[in-house]
């Protein structure tokens, strides 16, 4: 690609195809209907895919002569052709990711699920992203109740991913419609349809099956498309932008899904992704006929702080805005030092360190409310002083911490309500996008992002995000980050560099021969980092 390729940062966990070490740009065939328009289908496809720097191989099923007012006519494709190209791109250009949209007719199903079964069956682990598409927005049907049913039945049972708009959700489960309410349920019974289908022939697919059900199609002031995954359930939201241009939207957003997977993301950050990509796509749509104008797919849409959605797993129809935490009183954290009891607390601030976290995992620690007590006595004791308890946040709460971190596995239990009303700052740990779009629906005091480098301190399934990702999430977010995640003296000045508020460290102190030491070169070198 282009030096103009603005790259979203590979935040992303080890579950999922790792396409990093391959020759050339992943390959993602999209297999759907040309839109002569030139707002959805192939066309919208196409730009997506290139938004997201990924190879776009284009395979036509059907051809609509439409216009921005409507679609006056469709053809399926005759399926010796739809096969005939799959024949060719699978002898030279093998996908990293196919996406399928308007098929047409039973046998491009058939042909299709042929194609997906012999990649499969070959050894490619393909991952399908299926955008069930029944109709255009502008009202024309694009399939009847066979095709759905060659749909439900065929196509559904190979998917990876499946991203029905909720009138194309309520018609796959033969209802008339879907409320918001409504959608966590019909996800489940969706996820049942795809696996149910995948255990009767046996052959699993690449990745473990999800279903992301759009709200594009409905009239709400949020945008809120409900996500089912492994990762993660929840509502993924943003504010709806009020325009008219949004032809090609569910095209965009299943194409950028299918684009983020060929490069190796998780389905949950794929899924992110693919919303941030498709909000910025709405935001530059434009006029092009008399009627709906079409959404444009560019490279920079990871660039942008109000296109990351927020995740939350409320089962409400529309996620609440939560109230933000305090904030930090020194937003400046610099050199964040980690320790697991109060005589380090005290040591690390004699030695100068302003900001530290008592980090006690040991589930037998007889004193761990007096550890946590004369920990927050000696932060008081020190003015500028900031001390976050981890995972503690009842004891925290009852002893009057000043903060509290905690990670993604507490964010559903902890009482979010009460450390706010308390006063109490929390900093929330994140490894990837999903992870981050998952804290900000809590509006913490501080992000941390790690691990940035392979560690010994935790065991971890996440590839370290580098220094190059935490300079992103800097830039990106409003929110103060920190760093963590195998930090030496060598990193400091980098991490202050990058815009960070903060750089933890654990073993840099205490395992150092002499930490009053090591604590006084680390805030040397993040100062002279600061610049
Ligand atoms: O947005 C669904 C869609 C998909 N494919 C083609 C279309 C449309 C909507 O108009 O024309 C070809």
């Amino acid at each position: 690609m282009t030096a103009s390729y603005a790259s979203p940062p590979r935040a992303r966990s080890t579950v999922g195809p790792d396409t990093s070490a391959r020759a050339g740009l992943p390959m993602v065939w999209s297999i759907a209907g040309s839109d002569s328009g030139g707002g959805a289908g192939l066309q919208a496809d196409l730009k997506a895919l290139q938004a997201f720097g990924v190879h776009a191989c284009t395979a036509v099923a059907a051809i609509t002569a439409q216009n921005s007012q409507g679609v006056q006519q469709w053809q399926a494709l005759a399926p010796e052709w739809l096969d005939a190209q799959l024949r060719a791109l699978a002898a030279d250009m093998p996908p990293a990711a196919i996406k399928t949209g308007m098929l047409g007719s039973v046998e491009n199903v058939r042909v299709v699920c042929a194609w997906v079964d012999a990649l499969r069956a070959a050894g490619n682990a393909v991952p399908l992203v299926v955008d069930p598409v029944l109709g255009a927005s502008t009202g024309a049907a694009f399939a009847d109740t066979v095709l759905l049913d060659a749909y439900r039945q065929q196509l559904l049972p190979r998917a990876t991913v499946l991203t029905p708009n909720r009138a194309e959700a309520a018609r796959l489960l033969g209802r008339t419609t879907l409320a918001a309410q409504e959608c966590p349920q019909a996800a489940r019974e969706l996820l049942q349809q795809l696996a149910c289908g995948t255990r009767e022939r046996g052959a699993l697919p690449a990745l473990p099956q999800a279903v992301l059900i759009t709200g594009g199609d409905a009239d709400e002031t949020l945008a809120a498309d409900w996500l089912l995954c492994r990762q993660a359930q929840g509502w993924l939201s943003l504010p709806r932008q009020a325009t008219p241009h949004t032809h090609g939207t569910g095209c965009t957003f299943a194409s950028s899904l299918a684009a983020a997977l060929a490069s190796g993301y998780c389905v949950a950050d794929a899924a992110v992704l693919a919303k941030m990509a498709t909000a910025h796509a709405v935001q530059h749509g434009y006029a092009a006929g008399q009627g709906a104008g079409p959404v444009q797919a560019l490279p920079d849409f990871a660039q942008h702080a109000g296109h990351l959605p927020t995740l939350a797993a409320s089962t409400t129809a529309q996620p609440a805005a939560s109230s933000a935490c305090p904030p930090l009183q020194q937003r400046e954290l610099g050199v964040y030092a980690v320790v697991d009891n109060a005589a380090w607390v005290r040591r690390v601030l004699a030695a100068g360190i302003r900001t530290v976290q008592l980090r006690i995992k040991d589930p037998v620690t007889p004193d761990l409310e007096a550890q946590v007590r004369a920990s927050i006595a000696a932060a008081a004791a020190v003015p500028g002083a900031q001390l976050f308890i981890n995972d503690h946040w009842q004891l925290a709460l009852r002893c009057g911490a000043y903060g509290v971190h905690l990670g993604q596995e507490d964010l559903e239990s902890a009482d979010f309500a009460a450390l706010r009303a308390a006063g109490v700052r929390v900093g929330l740990s994140t490894h990837s996008y999903w992870e981050v779009a998952r804290a900000l629906a809590l509006r913490p005091s501080y992000i941390a992002c790690g691990p940035l480098l392979a560690t010994a301190s935790k065991d971890m399934p996440w590839i370290p995000q580098g220094l190059d990702n935490l300079r992103y999430w800097a830039r990106l977010l409003d929110t103060p980050v920190v760093g963590i995640g195998g930090l030496t003296l060598a990193h400091m000045g980098a991490v202050a560099a990058s815009g960070a508020a903060g750089a933890a460290v654990i073993s840099a102190i205490t395992q150092a021969p002499d930490p009053e030491g090591a604590c006084r070169a680390l805030l040397a070198a993040f100062g002279r980092g600061l610049g």
